[in-house]
């Protein structure tokens, strides 16, 4: 397939509730949006999932921007692309900066699927007509209000709650949330907010059967959390840490994980969650997909992805009603009693809605097959 021209968009979307985690507040979320047309029209769509300040990684949109435009957006555009899978090889010489491959290849996978005329889900080979979904909810010091919100959640049918915690914030908040609801599958979210001395507090948790905690150490450890999870009776899952399939391998070799949380994004893209989706299978570590707050581009490709069969654990992708006023597909992603209905259309399977996506879009930028800047 011939990519004649790519689409890059900056957009500014506000939170319907400001979400906050151990890094920090969102109230707004500014990304990039790729569009990649081949000769027929088509349109495929990723989504960069780096956010404006590099606190959950080092990428951020202007980062993403400047790597997509001064370098992915060329190779994308002079090189014939057969499949989808062969993204990851032309941008291999480039290190790093997953995310924004991430929404380039996204982009790419999209148009492929359009192109064949099947689903995002099955051209990746995944089975699943719905999906599982649990809801991640920030960080809300006053109690009364956070059980609430878990209250209101528990009843809407989500599958399962994450509750982010951080140093102060943890062990009295997990008591009283497992006091409240003794049944609800729970687990917690620390974003590296630990060090390996606070092994003792961590211990607390065990007392609470939370089905795991999310990347308590630092976001470039495997080593301390290998060491933390030889003391918890907890699962460890990794988020921050995992950026590739050898990431993976060697976490899961020394014992640091039981559990992985794929983000697309931070993985590099589709093709990488792919293998790491099937290297965790076939070692028995169970998997789910992340969430990154994504607008409906995002959120599209994840529920596509979470239909391969070993993403056995509900995800982080809830319904976009719980985002957005209005999100910039149609139909919305929806939640009916914890599950996302995965959609019959070609591709992502939902509509880009040209007119929200005007109206959020704050910059753009136009390539186009005859303009490529020679690398
Ligand atoms: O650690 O999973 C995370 C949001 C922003 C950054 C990091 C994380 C999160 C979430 C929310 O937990 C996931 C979502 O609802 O999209
Ligand atoms: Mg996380």
């Amino acid at each position: 397939m011939k990519i004649m021209e790519v689409n890059v968009r900056k957009l500014k979307m506000v939170l319907k509730h400001p979400f906050t985690t151990s890094f920090g507040t969102f109230q707004e979320k500014e990304f990039l949006v790729v569009e990649v047309k081949d000769e027929k029209g088509n349109s495929g769509w990723g989504e960069s999932v780096a956010f404006h300040s590099p606190w959950y990684s080092e990428e951020t949109v202007e980062t993403n921007l400047h790597i997509i435009r001064d370098f992915l957006v060329p190779i994308v555009l002079e090189n014939d692309i057969i499949h989808p899978e062969e993204v990851n090889g032309l941008f291999a010489h480039l290190r790093k900066n997953n995310m924004a491959k991430s929404a380039v290849e996204g982009a790419v996978w999209d148009l492929y699927a359009k192109r064949e005329q099947v689903t995002l889900a099955r051209a990746l080979g995944g089975q699943l007509e719905k999906i599982e979904v649990g809801i991640s909810i920030g960080i809300n010091e006053n109690m009364q209000e956070l059980i609430e919100t878990v209250r209101g959640f528990v009843e809407e049918g989500y599958k399962r709650i994450k509750v982010k915690i951080k140093p102060g914030f943890d062990v009295d908040v997990m008591r009283e949330l497992r006091k409240q609801f003794p049944d609800v599958p729970m687990m917690a979210d620390a974003n590296s907010a630990y060090r390996i001395d606070d092994t003792e507090l961590l211990k607390e948790l065990d007392e609470f059967g939370l089905t795991m905690i999310e990347q308590p150490l630092a976001s470039d450890d495997i080593i301390d959390h290998a060491k933390l999870q030889s003391q918890l009776k907890t699962p460890i899952c990794l988020d921050e840490s995992i950026h590739s399939l050898e990431d993976t391998r060697k976490a899961i070799e020394l014992g640091s994980t039981k559990i992985i949380n794929i983000k697309i994004g931070r993985v590099g893209g589709l093709t990488e969650a792919k293998k790491i989706h099937d290297y965790c299978l076939e070692k028995n570590i169970p998997v789910w997909c992340g969430g990154m707050l994504e607008s409906g581009i995002g959120r599209a490709h994840n529920v596509a992805l979470t239909t391969l069969p070993n993403f056995v654990l509900p995800g982080d992708t809830a319904g976009s009603s719980r985002y957005w006023e209005q999100d910039i597909i149609l139909p919305e992603v929806t939640v009916e009693d914890g599950y996302i209905t995965v959609p019959e259309g070609n591709g992502i399977g939902y509509e880009v809605d040209r007119q929200a996506l005007e109206r959020y879009t704050v910059d753009k930028w136009h390539f186009s097959n005859q303009e490529a800047p020679v690398q």
